[in-house]
This record gives structure tokens, sequence and C-alpha cells, in this order.
């Protein structure tokens, strides 16, 4: 950090020293200043802790992720800021938690943007450093204001939010509108068959998963059972838009392809590009050249296309010459699920695999599996490999890139980690609150601490424990990974320190 923010200062000192004096000297100071950074964000889907072989797993491969980890820092203390993606999501652009606002929960595709326009967004605060920026992959967290006509621009959405490019799925795999959507506009979209699309009510005469299961080529489990494209059901209800549909099986090609794309129209400025992958989140569509590879069934499959994915663009970073001007945050946005509501064997597949690692609950649960996920920054030459049991949360990106960049703006929540992401130093945030469907925990040191809250102790439709109980949770995560043992009678001292804490922090 600080030899790269020495060469900036200098950049800066240079170029203010040299004036206008003369052409040549200015074009030096500014092939310095180009030196800034290019920082990449790969962003999963529901990959949990436990899904990379880095992270212990035994029974899959991901020799591409490893690479970062065992490259980069590898951090066994990461956290996303929800169980669920649209929090996360929010929370990891603007640095803000996302129970601060009352919309950041799970969006349809028809949802408005949850944003503010004039929001501190990790891109708006690059692009106030000279960053081109753009977004390849999943957004979820809303587009337009309300009534979005999908055959016009679509606005606000990333573009107007800091990202000077945007190449994006609206809101999820199995979430209509199932087409993808270029700086606003529905890619590939024939003005003679516009797209029309809604949560609420089918459009007459389009066949659904509930009524029509025999032309679904993949049975949903629940929910799922709206519109179907390409054989798949999907939540919500879309009609019209044909040659605008994307493939789900070239999905992870098509998202590559623009993210290497990318990369190679911005090499010579320094870029930030958030390459936010679907998988493995449902419905879990490989490609032919990876379907049956895992033996663990689609979501073992996906996990190695994802895999392979991230070794091209690994690659693409290479070939171009800026690998080792590249730091790279690899995360995820939630914990895992096996049955997130379709039969694709999944679960009878899933073998020996623990997606959760040892830690207890999943996606959408407030015990550490739901948001404690894989965790790495890597940066060829600058970043020294090592582990890193440092309390770091995705929230932290915002406050610390500023920081790498030389900016001063922070996110409210957002805590300068700089030297923890830098493999500099140790130490990560104190404490920490999580949020799962709009219910929150808080971890403070090795202790984790989840309020009573009414409400199923496990979501059966998914087999995961969420967290819900009448009496207050405390674990020692030090000695307790799993959360198996609640200190909460044993320790009451801890316990009302955290509820102290926590409550200060959440306004109660
Ligand atoms: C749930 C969906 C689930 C998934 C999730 C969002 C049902 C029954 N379940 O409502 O399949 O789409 O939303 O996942 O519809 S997330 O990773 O984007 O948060
Ligand atoms: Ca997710």
């Amino acid at each position: 950090k600080i030899i790269k923010r020495n060469l900036f200062h200098t950049a800066i000192i240079v170029l203010l020293l040299v004036g206008c004096k003369s052409k040549e000297e200015k074009v030096v100071a500014t092939d310095e200043t180009a030196k800034k950074p290019n920082i990449v964000f790969i962003y999963m889907d529901d990959l949990g802790y436990g899904d990379m072989s880095a992270y212990g797993a035994t029974e899959i491969s991901t020799p591409n992720m490893d690479a970062l980890a065992t490259g980069g820092v590898q951090f066994t203390n990461g956290y996303a800021s929800s169980a669920t993606c649209t929090p996360s999501r929010y929370a990891i652009l603007t640095g803000r938690y996302p129970w601060r606002n009352k919309d950041a929960k799970i969006l349809p595709g028809t949802a408005p943007l949850i944003i503010d326009t004039d929001q501190m967004t990790v891109p708006r605060m690059l692009q106030g450093e000279g960053y081109a920026t753009g977004i390849v992959g999943k957004w979820h967290l809303g587009l337009g204001s309300g009534n979005v006509n999908w055959n016009e621009r679509v606005s606000p959405g990333p573009n107007e939010v800091g990202f000077d490019y945007s190449y994006i799925l609206a809101a999820t795999q199995d979430r209509v509108p199932t087409v993808y959507i270029a700086d606003g506009h529905v890619d590939g979209l024939d003005p003679n068959d516009p797209i029309e699309v809604s949560y609420e009510k089918n459009f007459e005469g389009e066949p659904t998963g509930l009524d029509n299961p025999e032309l679904t080529t993949m049975k949903w489990h629940h929910g799922h059972n709206n519109s179907i494209v390409n054989g798949v059901p999907r939540i919500g209800f879309m009609k019209g838009g044909e040659s605008a549909k994307w493939s789900d099986v070239d999905m992870a090609d098509h998202f590559l392809a623009k993210a290497q794309q990318y990369v190679k129209e911005h090499k010579n400025k320094p870029f930030f590009l958030y390459y936010a992958l679907q998988q493995p989140h449902v419905p879990r569509t490989p490609h032919p050249r990876f379907a049956g590879k895992s033996g663990m069934g689609p979501r073992g499959d996906v996990i190695l296309e994802a895999d392979w994915m991230i070794g091209q663009f690994m690659k693409t970073l290479e070939d171009e010459g800026i690998l080792d001007n590249t730091l790279i945050v690899f995360s995820s946005d939630n914990g895992p699920v096996v049955n997130d509501g379709y039969y694709d064997d999944s679960e009878e597949k899933l073998g020996n695999h623990t997606p959760a690692g040892i830690l207890r609950g999943g996606k959408y649960s407030l015990f550490d599996a739901g948001t404690r996920v894989p965790f790495i920054t890597y940066w060829k030459g600058t970043i020294a490999p090592g582990k890193s049991d440092a309390l770091v949360c995705q929230l932290d990106l915002l406050t610390s890139m500023a920081a790498l960049v030389g900016s001063d703006k922070t996110g409210g929540d957002s805590e300068n980690l700089l030297d923890a992401f830098m493999g500099k130093s140790k130490d990560g945030r104190e404490e920490l609150v999580l949020e799962a469907t709009s219910r929150t925990a808080f971890r403070k040191g090795n202790w984790a601490m989840i309020p009573p809250y009414k409400g199923p102790a496990i979501n059966k439709m998914v087999n995961i424990e969420l967290g819900n109980a009448e009496e207050y949770q405390l674990y020692n995560l030090e000695n307790d990974p799993s959360q198996k043992e609640n200190l909460a009678k044993s320790n009451p001292e801890k316990l009302q320190e955290l509820i102290a804490d926590f409550e200060k922090i959440r306004g109660n």
C-alpha cells in the first residue's frame, strides 16, 4: 500500500512541479499517474464457505479460485453483509449496512432501483479518481423507478450509480425478464416483439410451470412455477422478447466474453470491473462441456464452470500484461443452499460434499454459514500470499478502495481495512452486524450473538437452519466454529456486552 500510494503521490507531485513547462515532461507524469491499479471484484452467487478446495472442500476441485487464494490473502473471517443477494450487493457497492434501507431485500425483476442516484458507491468513487467503471453479470438491485418499460431505455440503473458500462441480468437467473441489458437497453430486442413483464399475473395464453409441466425440462420444487423459458419455469411472468431471451447454458461464456472484452478495451487506463457471476445460484444450467463433470450434479458442475471462467479471465489479465497492476477481490454474496427450488439432483448427488464447510446454517440463515463466505484479495507481486483471520466484510471495500486510490470518500458503515486487504495487517473490524431476511445478528471479536426471533427454526423447503429461537444465542467461534454450544446462559456478561454494542449500532 505504502509503495503504491507513494507512487501516486510522486506522480501527483511530479505533475504539480512540472506544471505546464514542457509537453514531454507532462507525458511522463501522466504515465506515472496511469499506474493506478485496476480493481476487479469477482463476485459469486451463493458460493459457500466450504465450496472451494482452498477452503477445505475435498469432493470438488476449484484450481482457479484456489490460485487466487494461495497467491493472495485468504480470509477465514470474511463476511458478506447479508445471507441473501440484494442486501449484500447493496452493501458491497455502497458501504452501507443493508438493514438501513428497508428496500434492500430479495427483489423481483420489476423492482425499482434501490440505490439513490446521489449515493456514494465504489464505482462512483473510482470514477472520481479517473477510473473507467464497468459491471458484467448479475445486478439484482432494481431498475427504473417503477413500471419499467423494457422496450425503452431502462433507467435509472447501474449507469446512474457510477458505472459507465453495464451488461447485466436484471435480477436473478430464475427471475424474469430473462434477457441481458446493455447500458439500459435489452440486448437483441426486436421492436416488433415487445417485452411485457409482470409479477402479479400471467399473460393470457402463455404457458406456466404450474399449468404446463409437460413443457419443462427442469421441474420446480417450490416457487418457480410461472413463465417457462428454455424449458425452465421461472419466478414471474413474461411475454414477448423472443429474440432477446438468453441461453442459460451459454450464460457463463457470454459474461466471460463481455468481461474479457472490457479488460481488453480498458487496459490502457485504470479500470474497475465488477464481474458478478451467476453461479451456483439456481437454475443450475452448466454448459454441456461441464455437465456431469463434477459427479455432484448441476450444482457441482456450475462451480467447475465458474472456476474455469475465472481461470480464463485471469489469463486475459495476464495476456494483456496488466495482471501485476490489478487488484482482485473475490467473494460470494451469501452462503450456500442445495435445493433452492428446483429438482436438479443437487441433493441426491451431493455425496460427502459440505457446501458450508464446518459452519452452521446456509443461505437465509443468521448462523455463520449465511454470511461467512470465501473472501480473497489477490494482487500479483504486491500482495504477499498468506492466510488472515482478520474480521473483514464486503461492506468495507468502499472506504478501503478509496484509501488505496487516494480518495477521501467513505461509505457510512464502511471501515478502512486496506492494510488487512493488502496482507499488511491482521487487524480487521472489531464488530459487525449481520443480516438475514430482515433479521440481524452481531459478531464481536470471536463472539457471535443472535437475538431471539419468532419463526421456524428450519426452512424445510431448503433444509436450512435459519437461526430463529425463543432465546438469545451466544457462540464462541474460536472454540466452536460450528455454533453448537449456546453460551448465553453460562456467560451472561458477554451476552450483555454484545447486546449493548449491537443495540448501539442498530439504534434500538
Ligand atoms: C427466493 C427463491 C430462490 C432464490 C432467492 C434469491 C423461491 C421459493 N425461492 O425467493 O430460489 O431465487 O429468492 O436468491 O422463489 S438470491 O441469491 O438472489 O438472494
Ligand atoms: Ca445469492
